[in-house]
């Protein structure tokens, strides 16, 4: 009896081992849909930890710079160029065989401030930041040439309610500033794919809107690979309006790109998850419940609502090419600090210690399953 008992134990041990060994990973059971990719830090992309290494190697087929290679960064100063931490990203991803994403050309935010001022401190003019964003662009693109897949050209152009974000560029140049940025990308790079980038898409007005743009791109003859929807998203998203916005982008000829996801599960001040990095609130202990840890109902919820945006890009994998998770584990996601400062969030795929949530099992199973 005792004996039974102990083969029975150990059989059980040897089948939970191989199916813990035999368990596709994230890389492979998207391989056939489409790319399954995270944003990286480069204090990530440069870790001598071999777990850290094996989580980004194993998990993902496409990487991309949270923050290395957006203007602020790449162009402190007018013609003073850093590429080193951007080239670090890509030596990682050439060795683990993961295509890089450029992230991102034009954007109102992390842009140097010289961009805009002369030397004097006077609002430069049209000219003058026309010749600027040519001359960023043409460096940054052609610097990563053969290295990266694609580019996010311009960022967040459109506001939630359909109109151009006042920010600079459109100010100073207008709303031809977009075409002539994928224009620039496009001469600095034949080959390389370009997106349009930008967050709160489930907004029917934006919706509207950067269809509009992809149409008008197209129209003077702009190449636009891709529409990203960047997807910060929290248990109030409408996801009918989401997919609805995936599938008007599909109409208008592009691919679409899930670009920065991530699924917030504490209360928001104000009940809307977009990204406007100038928002900002008060800390309070209430807006910060699960700093012990994340409830298990809490959990469940989590997995099911990324079990449905799965869902969605599955069913969508025709059009769909790339989806991003905006960070590897829950340590080290700029949602702790955003909208407001120090608080314990759950966004990601992988927590604290690295393991995987129950919705990572589940999306691998779904994409086994699926067509
Ligand atoms: O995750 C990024 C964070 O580390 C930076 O502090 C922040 C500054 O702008 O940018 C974050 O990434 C943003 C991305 O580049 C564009 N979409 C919104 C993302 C979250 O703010």
């Amino acid at each position: 009896m005792k004996k039974r008992f102990v083969v029975l134990g150990a059989a059980f041990c040897m089948f939970a081992m191989a199916f813990a060994e035999g368990g596709k990973t994230m890389r492979e059971a998207f391989a056939d849909k489409f790319l399954i990719g995270v944003a990286l830090n480069t204090r990530q992309v440069t870790t001598k930890n071999p777990e850290v290494q094996a989580l980004i190697r194993d998990q993902f087929s496409s990487v991309v710079a949270e923050n290395c290679m957006k203007a602020a960064e790449v162009q402190p100063e007018e013609g003073v160029f850093d590429f080193t931490d951007g080239d670090k990203l890509c030596d990682l991803a050439e060795k683990n065989g993961q295509a890089v994403i450029g992230h991102c050309l034009v954007w109102h935010s992390q842009a140097p401030r010289w961009m805009f001022r002369d030397k004097d401190g006077k609002q430069v003019s049209r000219e003058v930041l026309i010749q600027r964003m040519k001359d960023h662009i043409y460096k940054v693109v052609g610097h990563f040439k053969g290295r990266v897949k694609g580019w996010d050209v311009v960022n967040e152009a459109i506001e939630g309610n359909g109109e151009f974000r006042k920010s600079p560029y459109y100010r100073i140049i207008g709303p031809e500033f977009i075409r002539l940025a994928f224009q620039f990308a496009h001469e600095a790079d034949p080959n390389v794919e370009l997106y349009y980038n930008d967050y709160g898409m489930d907004s029917p007005r934006k919706r509207e809107a950067v269809v509009k743009m992809v149409k008008d791109l197209k129209a003077h003859g702009c190449r636009i690979d891709a529409v990203g929807m960047q997807s910060h998203v929290g248990f109030d998203t409408p996801l009918d309006e989401y997919e609805k916005s995936l599938e008007a982008f599909a109409a208008a000829g592009v691919k679409v790109m899930v670009t920065e996801l991530d699924l917030s599960v504490l209360p928001w001040p104000k009940g809307n998850y977009g990204a406007a990095i100038e928002t900002n609130f008060d800390y309070k202990k209430e807006m910060d419940p699960y700093t012990e840890g994340l409830p298990a109902d809490k959990q469940k919820e989590q997995d099911d609502f990324y079990a449905k945006l799965f869902d969605i890009y599955l069913r969508h994998s025709e059009d769909v090419t790339r989806v991003t998770f905006w960070g590897l584990t829950d340590a080290d996601s700029w949602k702790n600090n955003f909208p407001v400062r120090g608080r314990t969030d759950y966004p990601l795929a992988f927590d604290r210690d690295m393991k995987p949530k129950p919705f990572v099992n589940t999306i691998i199973e779904m994409a086994e399953n699926a067509k």
